[in-house]
């Protein structure tokens, strides 16, 4: 490995411990996100693939299946939780949006199982045995790396391939301001272990399903911007998405690309979802100076500076000179 170890400055007692904890156990569990991503998919791949070469027994079990966009790159599958008999592990390690779906299985547990949480997002409570959050770093990919590298673990391609899927993925394909130059060195390390970075920019990104585009379509559509505070907005109704037959998945992207929209401050795209919520998605820039975390705690939700979200009660009635929400 060509980058040096002295790169990682955190967490060295909790990655001794993890290591420890991976070589003591028989049988370990990862956990992958609900609705999950690049990273979330990526750092438990990773994972998976040093553990089995040491002969470990290992699962994935995530509430919903891998990616369709992501099934190319491997082999493997997520089992869902209820056909895992989840006390017979002796490490579980939960990656990314820890409180996405492992909050429900989190009491499961049995006190002599060790509960790893390996997440890069702020706020959150859930609390592990071995504790590896912190929101300075791009993707939990990163941290995995850094994991990878403190303890000299080699990285082939399988590995190498993960670890990117994840930084791409959580870097919008190193365009977003978490794009540091450590991880431009990272992702150029895993380039030279053979990771393929076209195929996973043109899966994750480019490869969109028609029903997908006229979703967006829709959504662009309709987009409205307020030029009092350089908000673009725009909203996505359950009749847009049964008419696209589309996914909420296909939500996700959209406020990102309005935010690409010149003279806008930062996005929001309002979605209904199941339940009579409206889920809020806001997105902006380092550039252009506004922290929409402030914008979404406002309505009891949460997140990064430049992503962040928050669910309200509700339904988005659409009039003839926009919408509202009733
Ligand atoms: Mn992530």
């Amino acid at each position: 490995m060509l980058l040096p170890p002295t790169l990682v400055k955190n967490f060295k007692q909790e990655f001794n411990t993890l290591n420890f904890v991976i070589k003591e156990s028989k049988k370990i569990l990862l956990f992958a996100h609900s609705r999950p991503d690049g990273d979330t998919t990526g750092s438990v791949l990773a994972l998976k693939e040093h553990v089995r070469s040491l002969g470990k027994t290992v699962d994935i079990a995530c509430f919903d299946p891998i990616p369709s966009y992501l099934e190319s790159f491997t082999q493997d599958n997520f089992t869902h939780p209820d056909d895992l008999q989840l006390t017979s592990y002796d490490l579980v390690i939960a990656t990314d949006s820890v409180e996405r779906g492992f909050d429900k299985i989190h009491s499961t547990f049995q006190e002599n199982q060790v509960i790893a949480l390996l997440d890069h997002h702020p706020d959150i409570t859930l609390q592990g045995d071995i504790n590896i959050i912190d929101a300075t770093y791009s993707s939990v990919c990163e941290i995995v790396y850094d994991f990878f590298l403190f303890h000299k673990i080699p990285i082939n391609r399988t590995i190498a391939t993960a670890i990117l899927m994840g930084i791409l993925s959580d870097t919008g394909s190193f365009q977003h301001s978490n794009t540091t130059p450590k991880v431009m060195e990272i992702a150029s390390q895993l380039l030279k272990k053979g990771a393929p970075l076209a195929k996973i920019v043109q899966h994750s990104f480019s490869n969109k399903s028609i029903s997908t585009l006229k979703l967006w379509g829709k959504a662009f559509e309709k987009a409205k911007i307020n030029p009092a505070n350089g908000m673009i907005t725009s909203v996505l109704t359950q009749k847009d998405l049964a008419e696209c037959q589309a996914g909420t998945d296909d939500i996700a992207q959209v406020s990102g690309i309005l935010n690409t929209v010149p003279g806008t401050k930062f996005a929001l795209v309002l979605s209904e979802r199941d339940g009579g919520i409206i889920k809020g998605s806001l997105r902006s820039e380092e550039y252009k100076g506004v922290d929409v975390s402030k914008i979404a705690a406002q309505f009891g939700g949460g997140g990064h500076k430049l992503a962040s979200g928050f669910e309200i009660k509700g339904k988005i009635v659409e009039t003839k000179d926009g919408w509202e929400i009733v």
